[in-house]
């Protein structure tokens, strides 16, 4: 090992250079930091000292007996020492601590010095270093628990922003991707700490761990940073939904003289509430509505809460509702008395039905390409009114139905007494609920994952309505997720381990 040429700065001046002129702004005048250039390179290091600057940062650019703090990267504690000549503690001068990268980088992250802890000191000897112990995860999501909102939020919603706009630019595949990776790390049970960590786990592609080490490293990724403030990609991230909808923006609405459907003209005309994120507490409301409805037109009939809502997220852009009667037949034609009886209170602003279309054949329930289910349905919005929490809902139906009654049609935007919320209701024959629960229960791609799994690793076809074995060519029945979850293969993952 050859010593670099010692750089012996202001040795002979007491340790007053110019660069820790005491006058220089420091928040932290006790942390005087040095970072070493060997093995991470002049511009990596240039970088991260004007980070730590603009964070109100002592940063020296040469070292000298002031400094307090060494930040190496990749490098022993020896061999720093020898480079820098740094001897033992005297006690004229402050503890000089040799620290390791990710101990500045925890600090650019909260702004402050942290706690020095083991993990961040030089190790020894190098070429022996302590390896972090790496995660460890299964390749499918549906094999995970993966809890709302995770461990590493930095990681996943970064990860989330590219999965986004690749999808919002027609690029399935490069969403998927970075979907796998940002439901990984979601279920991961401890912050990463660095990259070293993610070694051979599945799902992260060279692009997301590209983005997980600028993170890691540095606190933001320029990439994602970037992507977050394009117009293009705000702009398509509003129009989005009333893409999927079947609603189109105002934006392609100024631009084009196409007539509007239904749907996109109700859109359009409560466009504004339809972007506010729908509240957990908003959500109970309305399913306080939807009991109530569903238990006078069909007494015995069953109202379960599905979508992101039964995840355990606090808010969601819909309300998706599962309703069924344990007596098989009784919920046919359902959905049509609960739309009669919404609209005779009032509670209905929009709504268009399907009538179930799904028929077992014979040759199973295959066609993977359909993600549509046949189910009767109802999408719709939804008047909630201001004053309609839980309880007060309840109590003025127990009371008196038509009290819940409100005045409908009223247009008016700003300081009206109510709010148009989504909601979507699923009609579900008993045969199938449990197929329904688990399809409607989301996320998007831990469904995805499961049908995945089913048909890569035991050959059966999974959907909302099904699941069909193609070796034993038949049907699986199941009347609980559990026992769906058992036909495949998969350990049961609770709802609210669901949010891959
Ligand atoms: P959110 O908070 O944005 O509402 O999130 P979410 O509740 O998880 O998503 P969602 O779009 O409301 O859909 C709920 C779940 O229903 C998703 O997992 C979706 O894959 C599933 N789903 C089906 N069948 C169908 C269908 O035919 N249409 C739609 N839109 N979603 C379906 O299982
Ligand atoms: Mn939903």
């Amino acid at each position: 090992m050859v010593p670099l040429k010692r750089r012996k700065v202001a040795s002979s001046n007491g340790g007053q250079s110019s660069e820790t002129d005491p006058s220089k702004e420091s928040r932290f005048p006790q942390a005087v930091i040095f970072i070493l250039e060997r093995r991470m390179g002049a511009s990596r290091r240039t970088f991260l000292a004007q980070l730590g600057r603009s964070k109100g940062f002592r940063i020296e650019d040469t070292y000298s007996e002031s400094v307090t703090y060494i930040i190496s990267e990749n490098n022993s504690g020896d061999e720093v020492r020898t480079w820098l000549g740094v001897r033992g503690q005297h006690q004229s001068r402050p503890p000089v601590h040799l620290l390791d990268i990710s101990w500045y980088t925890e600090s650019m992250r909260e702004g402050l010095p942290v706690a020095i802890l083991d993990r961040h000191r030089l190790q020894e000897q190098q070429g022996d270093p302590v390896e972090a112990p790496a995660f460890l995860a299964a390749s499918y999501a549906c094999q995970r628990n993966t809890p709302q909102p995770g461990h590493n939020t930095l990681l996943t919603a970064a990860l989330s922003v590219l999965a986004e706009s690749a999808e919002l630019n027609g690029d399935e595949g490069r969403g998927l991707a970075f979907r796998r990776s940002e439901g990984l790390l979601r279920s991961l049970d401890r912050r990463v700490q660095g990259l070293a960590e993610l070694r051979g786990l599945p799902c992260l592609g060279d692009h997301s761990r590209r983005v997980i080490q600028d993170l890691l490293e540095n606190g933001v990724s320029s990439e994602v940073e970037e992507t977050k403030s394009s117009p293009r990609y705000k702009a398509m991230k509003t129009a989005k939904r009333w893409f999927t909808e079947g609603i189109c923006s105002l934006a392609q609405l100024e631009t084009s003289g196409h007539s509007l459907n239904a749907a996109q003209q109700a859109g359009l005309k409560y466009y504004t509430d339809l972007n506010q994120p729908v509240s957990r507490e908003e959500a109970d409301a309305v399913s306080v509505m939807v009991e109530g409805v569903v238990h006078s037109v069909l007494p015995g009939a069953r109202v379960t809460l599905a979508g992101g809502f039964r995840r355990g997220k606090m808010s969601g852009h819909d309300v998706d509702f599962l309703i069924t009667h344990p007596d098989e037949g009784k919920e046919e034609g359902l959905i049509h008395k609960i739309i009669a009886c919404l609209e005779s209170r009032g509670l209905l602003l929009y709504q268009q039905n399907t009538r179930n279309t799904y028929r077992e054949s014979a040759k199973g329930a295959g066609r993977p390409s359909s993600s549509m289910d046949r189910f009767e349905r109802c999408f719709s919005i939804f008047k909630l009114t201001n004053d309609s929490s839980p309880e007060d809902t309840r109590r003025a139906q127990q009371q008196d139905p038509e009290r819940v009654r409100v005045e409908a049609d009223q247009t008016g935007s700003g300081g009206r007494p109510w709010r148009a919320v989504r909601v979507d209701l699923v009609v579900s024959p008993i045969s199938q609920f449990a197929f329904a629960l688990l399809g409607w229960t989301g996320s998007k791609l831990f469904e995805r994952e499961t049908r995945r799994w089913a048909v890569r690793e035991r050959s059966m076809s999974l959907s909302s309505h099904a699941l069909y074995d193609r070796n034993q060519e038949r049907y699986l029945r199941a009347s609980s997720e559990e026992e769906i979850f058992a036909h495949l293969g998969l350990e049961y993952v609770s709802p609210t381990g669901r949010n891959a």
